[in-house]
């Protein structure tokens, strides 16, 4: 049995435009068959890059059937031009004989190994705790790398404010920019394969990998897809977002997360609970950081191990921080490093601002060509952007303030104040800003206005939203939500947690008198200890 020589074949990371007109023979592996209404197309991948092939027999009529998906062929092709792309015109297509095709994944698998393994490269600021989560970055930019070299499909997943948008626009960027580089500049795969997806919920609901697992089960039968790679990113490391994991590993998918929210105490394997269920985890936690280093700050570093040059301004990591309203030595410094770039704070968090706008009105699209505008890709439109919209955001806060001062009722709890607003009468379905921005504004400027800390309260038919003062002791949400509602109040379907200091719940419309009252002898005791 001789080897195969694959150095006589044409490798795709050769063919340019140049070579329009020309005929070769390579050998590839076939990742992709689609039958359209006139010719077949079908992607190959050999050891250097993947290349699309355009095979006719007759419209409609899949063309080589005995060359099926994941069959190692070789092929003689005409190379043509489309669409100012590059594709093959195949004259013949084989299967090469089943002992050469162990030498083919062998060579291709070492080749495979060297392209997607991230390089060790420095990162962008000075931070112990970047530092301590390097190995963190090489190994879930490796996962990454590997999925978009294998044409894997990718499924990115962020929270919907403006440190989730930050840190998956970096993201994405890089991954389409290796992914460039690995297709040769097919412009459809950067949308066969890639989708990015804001979650409304502050994790990853179940309700989203329903969806996830429909859209890739279709690309599965239809495009002959692998399982997608799934990155969630400024959710993903608590408890909450497991049972998505579980309905996503049914059906193997990879999934790697970069988060900052507190994703619960290690066990005695160093392991956090989601951690059973991942395949990689970047979270300031778990090498004993807190979440001043937000998820814009992760996603940017991240996007360069991916792929180093990748267009994304240092503006990003600031303004995620400045929104998240983080604290530290790497806000600091990215902030500076923006500054010098030409962006203001006051800007930043302009833009900031605009995003949670456009993220409201945008729901669950993607809207990836205007995010990416938006974040820098034309600088013009992020800069008169902010002069056309900013003008319109701050009329209507200015009147969700004036709501809220006519509105809400102001008790006096002894060391603080307690405001209290009807979310539902107070705000306009649908209408900018909704409920959770509307209690941080009137929570705000009770803040400017009154003596003594503020606790606001703003509650409906079926939630409540709570926003607590800096300097209050001893109050958490989650321990409210575990201790007194999971325990005494059972029987409401009240649901719900946060940070210590903010955060909502939800239960049914019977239960909204017995759930406020609760809230309330809960900060009658609270009050005793401030
Ligand atoms: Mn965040």
């Amino acid at each position: 049995m001789s080897n195969l020589d694959f150095k006589k074949f044409k490798p795709f990371s050769d063919l340019s435009h140049g070579d329009i007109s020309k005929s070769y023979v390579s050998v590839g592996r076939i990742e992709t068959v689609k039958q359209t209404s006139g010719p077949t197309l079908m992607v190959l991948m050999d050891s250097t890059q993947s290349f699309t092939f355009k095979a006719f027999i007759k419209p409609g009529e899949r063309a080589f059937p005995e060359c099926e998906l994941g069959d190692v062929v070789e092929v003689e092709y005409r190379v043509s031009e489309r669409q100012g792309s590059i594709e093959g015109e195949v004259r013949s297509m084989k299967k090469i004989s089943q002992e050469h095709v162990a030498d083919f994944e062998e060579y291709i698998e070492k080749k495979e190994e060297e392209r997607f393994q991230a390089k060790d490269i420095e990162l962008t600021i000075q931070s112990p705790v970047l530092e301590a989560l390097k190995p963190r970055f090489l190994h879930v930019a490796s996962i990454i790398r590997k999925a978009v070299a294998q044409r894997r499909p990718i499924i990115l997943r962020h929270d919907a404010d403006c440190d989730g948008y930050s840190s998956a626009i970096c993201l994405e960027r890089a991954i389409l920019k290796f992914m460039d580089e690995c297709t040769g500049g097919d412009v459809m795969s950067r949308y066969n394969l890639f989708r990015r997806a804001p979650s409304r919920a502050p994790f990853y609901e179940y309700e989203d990998a329903v969806k996830d697992v429909s859209m890739m089960l279709k690309d599965m039968v239809k495009n002959g897809a692998k399982e997608p790679l799934v990155i969630v990113t400024d959710n993903g490391s608590t408890n909450e977002d497991i049972f998505a994991y579980k309905q996503m590993k049914l059906y193997n998918c990879p999934i790697v997360v970069i988060d900052h929210h507190y994703p619960g105490e290690k066990d005695e394997n160093g392991n956090v609970e989601v951690d059973y269920f991942i395949d990689g985890h970047i979270n300031p936690y778990l090498e004993g950081f807190d979440s001043n280093v937000c998820s814009g700050m992760l996603g940017y570093e991240l996007a360069r191990f991916i792929y180093e040059d990748n267009n994304n301004s240092v503006m990003i990591p600031a303004m995620a921080g400045l929104l998240d309203h983080v604290d530290g030595l790497e806000l600091k410094t990215y902030v500076e490093l923006a500054q010098k770039e030409g962006y203001t704070t006051q800007f930043m968090e302009k833009l900031g601002d605009l995003i949670y706008l456009q993220s409201h009105y945008m729901r669950f699209g993607e809207a990836r060509e205007f995010f990416d505008d938006i974040f820098g890709n034309n600088l013009v439109v992020q800069k008169e952007i902010v002069n056309l919209v900013y003008p319109e955001i701050e009329k209507l806060y200015t009147k969700t303030r004036k709501i809220g001062k006519q509105y809400a009722s102001v008790e006096d709890f002894g060391p603080f104040y307690v405001v209290q607003f009807d979310g539902e009468k107070g705000t306009a379905r649908g209408q900018y800003p909704a409920v959770g921005k509307s209690t941080n504004l009137i929570h705000a400027m009770f803040e400017e206005e009154l003596n003594k800390p503020v606790i606001t309260m703003t509650s409906g038919s079926t939630f409540l939203t709570i926003r607590v003062g800096d300097d209050i002791k001893g109050l958490s949400i989650p321990e409210f939500c575990t201790d007194i509602l999971s325990k005494e109040l059972s029987h409401t379907g009240a649901e719900g947690g946060g940070h210590e200091h903010a955060g909502s719940v939800k239960f049914v419309e019977y239960a909204r008198e017995e759930v406020i009252t609760a809230f309330i002898n809960y900060l009658k005791k609270i009050s005793k200890l401030n």
